[in-house]
C-alpha cells in the first residue's frame, strides 16, 4: 500500500541522550528522570490506554470542550494559518480542529519516532488536502518549524495538559518559545487540566486496570531494553499522589527491597521504599494559569471548560 506523502523531519535525540540523562538522574538526590523518557514506542502506546481508562478523565473531557467550541475556536484564529503542534504524536485531537481552522499546513513534533510516522501519515490520509510537516524532536530542547513548511500566520496547539509536566517556572520557559514560535499575534490554544477534589485525581493517575503502573514501570524496562541495564520490574512498584500544597500529581516508581541495579556499567543502589521521581503534573485555576501565560508574554483571548469544571482549554495570544 502507498503511505500518504508527509515530509518527515529527523531531529530525534540520540540514545546517547537517555543514557547519560539516565545516569545522571540517578546519581542525583532525589531522583528525578523526566517524563519524555516514558515515550518509546510501547510507552506511547501505554500512554494512549491510559485514555481509555474510565479514571483518567483529562482526554474524554478535553476532546468535548474542543469538540463543542471548535467553531467558536476557528472564529477567533481565521484559517491559512500554519499550525504546529509540540508533543503532537499521535494527532488526534488536532482532528476536532481541522476542518475549521483549515490551516495551510499541520506540523506535529513529536519525540517518539515511528508513532509521530504512522500518526502523521493518516492524518494525512485522512485530510487529503492537509500538507503535512512531521517533526521529530525533543521539543524540550528544540521547536524549531521544518524549513520547507509553509509561511502563515502560526498557531501552537498544546493540548493534554502537557504543560502540567513543567514547573511553574519552567511552564514560562516553554510558553515564552512558544511565543517566539508563534511570534507576536500568534496564538497558543491550550488544554490545563484544573484543580479539584484529590480522590478524582488521584484515581485518574492510578487506575484500577493497572495500566497507568505499567506506563511508569515501561521506563525501567525501557532502559533496561535500551542501555543494558538489569532493573529487576519485580522489585518495584507505582505510587502516585496528589500533593496539595504543591498543586500536582507526583508519579514514582519505588524500589520494593533493598536492591543494586546497574546501569550503562555503573552500579546503583536502593533502599527499600526508596524512590525514583518519574512525573509531576501541575493543575492549574483558570486566573492561575493565565498569570503563568502573561509572565511569558501571552495575554487570554478565550477560556472555555466543561459544565463540571474538570478541564480547560484557553486561547492564549502573544503581545
Ligand atoms: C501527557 C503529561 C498530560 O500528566 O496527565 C498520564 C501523562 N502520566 N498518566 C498527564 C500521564 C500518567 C499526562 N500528560
Amino acid at each position: 500500500m502507498d503511505r500518504p506523502a508527509i515530509q518527515f523531519h529527523d531531529l530525534h535525540p540520540t540514545p546517547a541522550d537517555l543514557a547519560a540523562e539516565v545516569v545522571a538522574a540517578l546519581r542525583r538526590r532525589p531522583r528525578y528522570i523526566p517524563p519524555k523518557f516514558f515515550y518509546d514506542t510501547h510507552g506511547s502506546q501505554l500512554f494512549d490506554a491510559i485514555t481509555a481508562t474510565p479514571e483518567y478523565y483529562l482526554t474524554r473531557v478535553e476532546v468535548q470542550v474542543l469538540k463543542a467550541n471548535a467553531a467558536a475556536i476557528a472564529a477567533r484564529v481565521g484559517t491559512g494559518s500554519l499550525l504546529v503542534e509540540p508533543g503532537g504524536g499521535s494527532c488526534a485531537k488536532v482532528r476536532i480542529l481541522l476542518e475549521g481552522l483549515r490551516p495551510c499546513a499541520y506540523v506535529p513534533m513529536d519525540i517518539s519516532r515511528e508513532h509521530l510516522r504512522l500518526a502523521a501519515e493518516q492524518v494525512a490520509a485522512e485530510f487529503p488536502w492537509l500538507e503535512v510537516h512531521a517533526s521529530c524532536a525533543d521539543f524540550t530542547r528544540t521547536m524549531e518549524v521544518p524549513a520547507t513548511a509553509p509561511e502563515g500566520p502560526r498557531v501552537a496547539f498544546f493540548p493534554g495538559s502537557s504543560i502540567g509536566n513543567f514547573d511553574p517556572e519552567g511552564a514560562v520557559g516553554f510558553l515564552a518559545a512558544v511565543g517566539t514560535l508563534v511570534g507576536p499575534g500568534g496564538f497558543l490554544l491550550i488544554g490545563v487540566d484544573l484543580k479539584k477534589d484529590r480522590a478524582v485525581l488521584d484515581a485518574a493517575y492510578d487506575d484500577a486496570g493497572g495500566v497507568t503502573a505499567a506506563f511508569n514501570l515501561n521506563l525501567l524496562a525501557r532502559i533496561n531494553r535500551e542501555l543494558g541495564a538489569d532493573f529487576d520490574l519485580e522489585g518495584w512498584r507505582h505510587r502516585a499522589f496528589y500533593h496539595e500544597a504543591r498543586g500536582r500529581i507526583e508519579m514514582h516508581l519505588v524500589s520494593t527491597r533493598a536492591q543494586t541495579v546497574h546501569v550503562a556499567g555503573e552500579a546503583f543502589d536502593f533502599a527499600p521504599g526508596e524512590t525514583i521521581h518519574t512525573e509531576n503534573s501541575y493543575k492549574y485555576g483558570i486566573e492561575e494559569f493565565q498569570r503563568i501565560a502573561a509572565q511569558a508574554g501571552f495575554q487570554p483571548d478565550a477560556v472555555w471548560t466543561d459544565p463540571q469544571a474538570l478541564f480547560s482549554v484557553h486561547l492564549l495570544r502573544a503581545t
